[in-house]
This record gives structure tokens, sequence and C-alpha cells, in this order.
């Protein structure tokens, strides 16, 4: 077996800073007011990786003075400028990609080939694909203004892509930033900063203030931030979009989902087979678009269940820079726990739960789940509704196609859904039926800096990624020739 990527260069960096860090405030390290500090810890061994600043109401005041006064002439530089940062910060991005993909895999306890061939080249994509925009700024929305300060709170499972999604179109366009990174994962965002500025990015541009969901609070309250995107959970999604009411911010929200993955009768059924490990073991499920409902076609369900369970047996679960592994570790032992309960429930409820014996999970010190199956499911239960947010697959039967678009639609949410046949015209034909942002034919968990994501319903509204990503950060303002510099 290869040996285990090599952390010498992530360990480096942390040895630089003692394991010891502050906000990342206008261009420079700036101690947190409080000085009160939290621990970040490795998933895959429990190991305390660094101590970080957590923010409160100062922090967020000094990091919002610092974007709003960087605003203007950041705006005024203009696209063409603002696009050469962005291919630096691209750059910047693939020059240090190891010691991302590394640092990441740390962090989040996923495995490092996922960071290594999926997170960090598509975090440098976004940066290059809105730079793109960044040119076209003046000429093709002369009529549109950046909205000035944007606040931004991103999640855990994906740090630095979600980094990513909401800084290259937000400073792109013009505005500058305060990011909260999630308290579970902030590393990445501070190396991010600080080799960004080394990068050469001005003062202020993008801010990041660390700590947990007082601070992520703070910054959504303040007053003089002009928008919030925000990617989490539904309930706080729901608690910002109240805190926000009436105050004039714009928003945007992504928030969590129960995908259906479905399989007609006539697929390809060891195609659907990779494809359902990629829907929901990918990131250990820890996905807000996972495919988490597999509803397969009466005729062929033993079938396709009998092939799933056999793959399900070969997969490897293991500490995260482990290049053999498929799944790495839960994010920390919270949402273990909150995993451990909803399968719980699930039991009481009723359903089978089978995990296969053949994989083996790592020694203890690190929160690991095993990929689990669920069968026996009704479509109201508990585990056919909630977000599980782990690698846990449900799976349920359908007979007719109407059949099939009623159960994927019978959730809350909205976000994803990935439908398999070989006849293509009959996928074609329930895609638009599927009540979600996002529908894969033959495939799943496809993104592209170029395309449009979100949701409806209770997975939350905006879309990030493409030509509707850049609407999220503009504003109208008439089509006066020069509007987008008399903004300013
Ligand atoms: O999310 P939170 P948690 C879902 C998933 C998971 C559950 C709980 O089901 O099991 O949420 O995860 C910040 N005001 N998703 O508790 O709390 C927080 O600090 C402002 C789905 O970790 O939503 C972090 O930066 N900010 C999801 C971010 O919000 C607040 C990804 C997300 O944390 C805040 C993550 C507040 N009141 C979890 N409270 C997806 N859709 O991908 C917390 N935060």
């Amino acid at each position: 077996a290869p040996a285990p990527e090599d952390d010498k260069a992530a360990r480096a960096w942390l040895l630089q800073h003692a394991g010891t860090f502050d906000h990342f405030i206008d261009g420079q390290w700036r101690a947190g007011a409080s000085g009160e500090r939290f621990a970040v810890r490795a998933p895959a061994t429990g190991e305390v990786l660094a101590e970080v600043a957590q923010g409160g109401a100062a922090d967020i005041d000094a990091a919002v003075a610092a974007a709003r006064a960087a605003q203007p002439g950041w705006l005024a530089a203009g696209g063409a400028h603002r696009a050469r940062h962005l291919y630096a910060l691209a750059r910047m991005v693939q020059r240090h990609s190891r010691l991302f993909a590394v640092l990441e895999a740390l962090d989040n306890g996923k495995p490092i080939r996922e960071t290594r061939d999926i997170d960090v080249p598509l975090v440098a994509r976004h940066f290059l694909h809105y730079a793109g925009w960044a040119q076209l700024q003046e000429t093709e929305f002369a009529g549109w203004a950046p909205l000035g300060v944007i606040g931004q709170i991103v999640p855990w499972n994906f740090p630095l892509l979600m980094l990513a999604w909401k800084v290259a179109p937000a400073i792109a366009l013009g505005n500058c930033v305060v990011l909260k990174p999630a308290e579970y994962t902030p590393l990445t965002a501070l190396l991010f900063a600080q080799l960004a500025a080394q990068a050469g990015l001005p003062a202020g541009v993008l801010n990041v203030v660390t700590g947990d969901g007082r601070t992520g609070a703070e910054l959504v309250e303040h007053r003089d931030v002009d928008k919030i995107a925000f990617t989490g959970s539904t309930e706080v999604g729901r608690s910002i979009r109240a805190a926000t009411a009436g105050s004039g911010k714009s928003l945007t929200l992504e928030l969590g989902g129960k995908s259906p993955f479905i399989v007609f009768d006539d697929a390809d059924l060891d195609g659907a087979v990779e494809g359902v490990v990629d829907a929901i073991w990918f990131n250990q499920g820890q996905v807000c678009c996972a495919g988490s409902r597999l509803l397969v076609q009466e005729g062929v369900e033993a079938r396709f269940v009998d092939k799933l369970k056999h793959r399900m047996a070969q997969l490897r679960v293991g500490p995260s820079l482990d290049k053999t592994i498929d799944m790495g570790a839960i994010v920390d032992p919270v949402q273990l726990t909150r995993i451990e309960a909803l399968i719980e429930t699930g039991r009481r409820e009723g359903c089978e739960i089978w995990q296969p014996h053949e994989v083996a999970m790592p020694a203890a010190g690190g929160s690991y789940y095993p990929p689990t199956l669920v069968t026996n499911v009704a479509p109201s239960c508990t585990l056919a509704q909630e977000e599980i947010f782990g690698p846990v697959l449900t799976t349920m039967s359908f007979r007719t196609p109407d059949e099939a678009v009623a159960l994927a639609n019978n959730t809350r949410y909205g976000l994803a859904a990935s439908v398999w046949s070989e006849t293509i015209g009959r996928a074609l034909d329930i895609a638009p039926r599927l009540a979600c942002g996002v529908v894969w034919v033959n495939a799943t968990n496809l993104f592209d800096a170029s395309v449009g994501f979100g949701g409806y319903r209770e997975s939350g509204y905006g879309r990030e990624g493409g030509r509707e990503g850049v609407y999220e950060y503009l504003k109208p303002i008439g089509w006066g020739k020069g509007a987008v510099r008399d903004a300013a």
C-alpha cells in the first residue's frame, strides 16, 4: 500500500504559528478582543491541531470596518484589475495545492484523495471562472452595482470550497468580504487569507473572523453589512432569515437536503451502484446534496440491493491521510452522536439497519461511522425525512414513474436529485417534475463553477456559480452610462 500523504508542510505551517491563530483582518493577523480561544481537532485522531480565536462583536466590528473602508477603492480599480487579482488567487491555490489538500484533510477528516482531486482543484476553478466575470463587469452589468460589504458564513463539510463559492463571485464584482468559517474547520480559510495577502490581495478585501455560532450571529446582526450569504443547517438558516427580516440586508441560504437517487429498471445497474457510492459515501455523506434516499423500481430492487451490499463490503474507512481509503472520519464527535441517535430512532420506528461486517473501523481516537444501508423504510419515518448528514442511505421501492416522482418530492427539502435510466426520454420526462434545484441524469455530484447551484423549499434560495451567482452579488441601479462607477 502507498505510504500515507506527507503532512510536513501542513505541520510546519501550524508550527510557524505555534498552533495559535488570531483573526485575519485588514491584511494582517489581529488578536481577538476577548482573548478567548477554542481548540480545533483532527477528526481522524482527536488530536488538537490548533487553538483559534473566538470572535466577538468587537472583532466583527473591526472586520466590517476594514471591508467597508476597502470597498470603494476595490470597486474603482475596475473589473480588469480585480480579474488579475482573482487569477493570482487561483495560481496561489494551485501553487500550494498540496498544502491546502493536506491541511483540509487533517482539519475535516475527509480522504486526502478527495481534497487533492476534487476540493482544491475546484477552488482554483472558481477563482478562474469569476475572474472572467470581473473582466465583463463594466460592459455586461452597466446598470448594476456591487452590494458593498458581504458577511459570509460557511460550514465544515467543504471548508475551502465553500469559501471559494462565496468569496470568488463577491470580490470579483467589487464587494468586500467578512468570512466566518465553521468552528470545526477554520484552518484552510486562515491559510487562504494569509497567502492571499502575500499574493497581493489588497488589505480589507477579504477578512476572516473565526468563532462559533455566536460569532456568526454577530456578523448577521451587524448594521453595516449589506448581505449575508450562508451555507449550513436549515435551522440556523431559519434563524438568520428571521434576524435579517426588515433590516434591508440581502440574503442567500444554502441549507440541508434529503436528495433522492432514482434507479429505473432499465438502468445500467453497475453504473448506478457506483453512482450511489459517490452520492452517499463521498465525504462520509456530509454533503448537502448527498443522494441519501435510494428509490429503486420494484423489478430490480432485490438485485440492485444485493449488488450494492457487495460493493459496500469493499469500502475502506480510515484516517484522512491514508491514500487508499474511501471514507474518512465524521467531522466531530457531536455529529457522530447525532448520526447514532438518528439510527436509534430509525430502529425504534421499525427500520432495518445493515452495515457490512467486512468493513473494519479504525482503532479508537477518531470519530468513525460505517457505511450504512437502511431498509424497511416507511415514507413518513424519521430516516426518510430528516437530513442525517452521515454515511447512511435509506432505500424504498416504487412501481411507476409517477410514484417515483411522488416519493422523491415527499420531503420538506428540494436541493438535488439523480435519475438513472437507459431510456433518456424517461429520465428527461421526470427531471422537470422533481422539486429541486439540480437534477443529474445517469450521474451524480457533478459540480462546475459555471453552473448555478442551489435549492428550493427548506433547502434555501439563491444560486451559487455561473451567471446566476453573479446576480447574487449585484444590485440594479439603472442603465445610465458609467452607472457601476457612479455607485461607488
Ligand atoms: O450546522 P450549523 P452544524 C446540517 C447537517 C448537520 C447539521 C448541524 O444536517 O448535521 O446541519 O451542523 C454557523 N448565526 N448541515 O450544527 O450550526 C456555524 O458557526 C449565524 C448542512 O455544524 O448550521 C457554522 O459556521 N451563524 C450543511 C455554520 O453556521 C451560525 C452544512 C454552519 O453551522 C449560527 C452544515 C447563528 N445563530 C450542516 N449558528 C449543508 N447544507 O451543507 C451556527 N452558525
